[in-house]
């Protein structure tokens, strides 16, 4: 298995036309969820990808189970709760940086906020090459950020643990959200993390070079510059290694260790597209590179590939839009510089 992705997926519903949630009257049915939004994409991207979640034993989950399975992806680790219903969410179609970007969560008691390292297959969760795991999971509920903290911390069958920040304030019931998503990033190899959700959660404004001091742990630590592009900064001097991290070409695990060298920075702009939703871009782009991670490219085309993944979920309106094959995606990456802006 590739890679092991675990979170809480919903149904999600998006206004059939725009407006305020309290004015528009129907909505379209779609799938949601951070880490099976990544498996999915990498799916399609031709890995082997394993959702590992709870569910409830209701229609909602039944849908969320046979959706993300037809993504090919295994979801034979999913269980179903009789207790506890599957979570739902409504939201606008509107860009995330507009005033019209409105969220409302119905997830709070739900299957997936019930996950414990008892209640899951741990086996099945440490099983991959890569196990993706992201800071929303820790805000649902006590026993979500217990289970967190047991799968990023040492074990002898830890894979490489990829985590992206997904810093949701609404999720957050207590302040110390930040400084949870801060410790658990330095507990994993690979990151991912938006500068302005750098700069939310941590204060942190003055861009990858100070969020590489705050968090020099990583292997790889990738920064989102939004429409910009985005920055892989590799092994800082005390990191762990993580699969050549920038400029690498090693496609093999490289035994943990501390690396003495700093690498350079690798910066690739973003495609310019004409947004339909922002929601679930960071998914795709995480998962674009991930795929290129697993291959063994270099971190100028594994920004590329996440660039490329983005590109297509940002011009859809759902949270998991149709990918490009890999064929396709190869050969836009391939394209020279004055493609690529
Ligand atoms: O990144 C997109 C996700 O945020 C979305 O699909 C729903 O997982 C979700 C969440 O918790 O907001």
């Amino acid at each position: 298995m590739d890679v092991v992705a675990l979170g809480e997926s919903m149904v999600t519903f998006l206004p059939s036309r725009p407006g305020r949630l309290a004015d528009v009257p129907s909505f379209d049915r779609g799938i949601g969820g951070a880490e099976s939004n990544v498996a999915c994409v990498l799916a399609a991207a031709g890995h082997s990808a394993r959702w590992v979640s709870r569910v409830g034993a209701d229609a909602f989950g039944d849908h969320l189970v046979e959706a993300i399975g037809g993504y090919g992806v295994d979801v034979s680790y999913v269980r179903r709760d009789p207790a506890r219903p599957t979570g739902v969410y409504f939201r606008t179609a509107g860009d995330r940086s507009t005033d019209s970007h409105e969220v409302a969560y119905y997830r709070a008691g739900s299957a997936a906020s019930a996950m414990t390292a008892t209640n899951l297959d741990l086996e099945a969760v440490r099983g991959g090459r890569i196990l993706h795991l992201s800071g929303i999971t820790p805000a649902l509920s006590a026993d979500c950020l217990t289970l967190i903290r047991e799968l990023t911390a040492p074990h002898p069958t830890r894979p490489l643990i990829s985590f992206d920040v997904n810093y949701r304030p609404a999720l957050w019931r207590d302040t110390h959200g930040p400084e949870i998503l801060l410790d658990l990033a330095r507990g994993a190899d690979i990151v991912f993390v938006g500068e302005d959700e750098a700069e939310e959660a941590w204060g942190i404004t003055e861009g990858p070079t100070a969020i590489r001091e705050a968090l020099p742990e990583p292997g790889i630590l990738v920064v989102k510059q939004g429409g910009h592009g985005a920055v892989s900064l590799g092994r800082a001097a005390g990191s762990r290694a993580a699969w050549g991290g920038t400029g690498g070409r090693g496609g093999t695990p490289q035994s943990p260790g501390r690396a003495t060298s700093p690498r350079p920075a690798t910066t690739a702009p973003a495609l310019k597209v004409d947004v339909v939703a922002t929601t679930g871009a960071g998914d795709a782009f995480a998962a674009g590179f991930l795929s290129a991670t697993l291959r063994g490219l270099p971190a100028r085309d594994r920004l590329r590939h996440g660039h490329l993944m983005a590109a297509a979920s940002l011009t859809a309106p759902g949270d998991l839009a149709a990918p490009p094959t890999r064929a396709l995606a190869d050969r836009l990456v391939a394209l020279d510089d004055t493609a690529w802006g």
